[in-house]
């Protein structure tokens, strides 16, 4: 029995290492927030080998377009001591993450690639231009029920 409960406080102790450490120390620290909104640069390296630092710049500055760029990276060792770095960019198309260690797609079958391509090489129909009255008059195939299939069958199905 002893030896159990011994067995469970030496667990309950290992798990706390590995999921409730306490933070690492910082090794060296630096933040600048004096430039223009937007514009920044931070970056800490802690005593347990963490590196991570982040910039913030503005895209196409003083114009209708402008953006915010964020590039940023951090390196770590995983606790099986493989080395981790992961870096990203923010704009006005989104997020990207890159690393090493992420999962990548699986490459697109040859079958379905093909059948993107052809799509890809179809001819085009214009939209109607919805904000323009005379256009939304003019397609209004939708709202003849002569030509509304799906609910002329509809019609014509027998109640249960
Ligand atoms: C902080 O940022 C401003 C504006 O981006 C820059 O002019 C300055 O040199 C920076 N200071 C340091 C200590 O890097
Ligand atoms: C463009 C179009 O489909 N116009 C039709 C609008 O509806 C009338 C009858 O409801 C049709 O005669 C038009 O051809």
């Amino acid at each position: 029995m002893r030896t159990i409960i011994i067995a469970l406080v030496v667990g309950i102790a290992t798990g706390q290492d590995l999921y409730f450490r306490e933070p690492e120390k910082l090794k060296s620290e630096s933040k600048n927030f004096t430039g223009t909104l937007g514009t920044y640069a931070v970056a800490y390296e802690t005593e347990g080998g963490i590196l991570q630092q982040e910039i913030g710049t503005r895209k196409y500055q003083g114009t209708p377009d402008e953006a915010q760029l964020i590039q940023g990276s951090v390196q770590y060792n995983a606790p099986d001591g493989t080395p981790i770095s992961l870096s990203w960019t923010a704009d006005e198309f989104g997020t990207q993450v890159s690393g090493s260690h992420l999962p990548t797609p699986p490459p697109i079958p040859p079958a379905i690639q093909r059948a993107l391509e052809w799509i890809a090489k179809q001819p085009t129909t214009e939209e109607p231009d919805y904000d323009n009255a005379e256009a939304r008059n003019a397609d209004n195939r939708s709202l003849n029920p002569k030509d509304n299939v799906k609910e002329s069958k509809f019609r014509n199905q027998k109640k249960l």
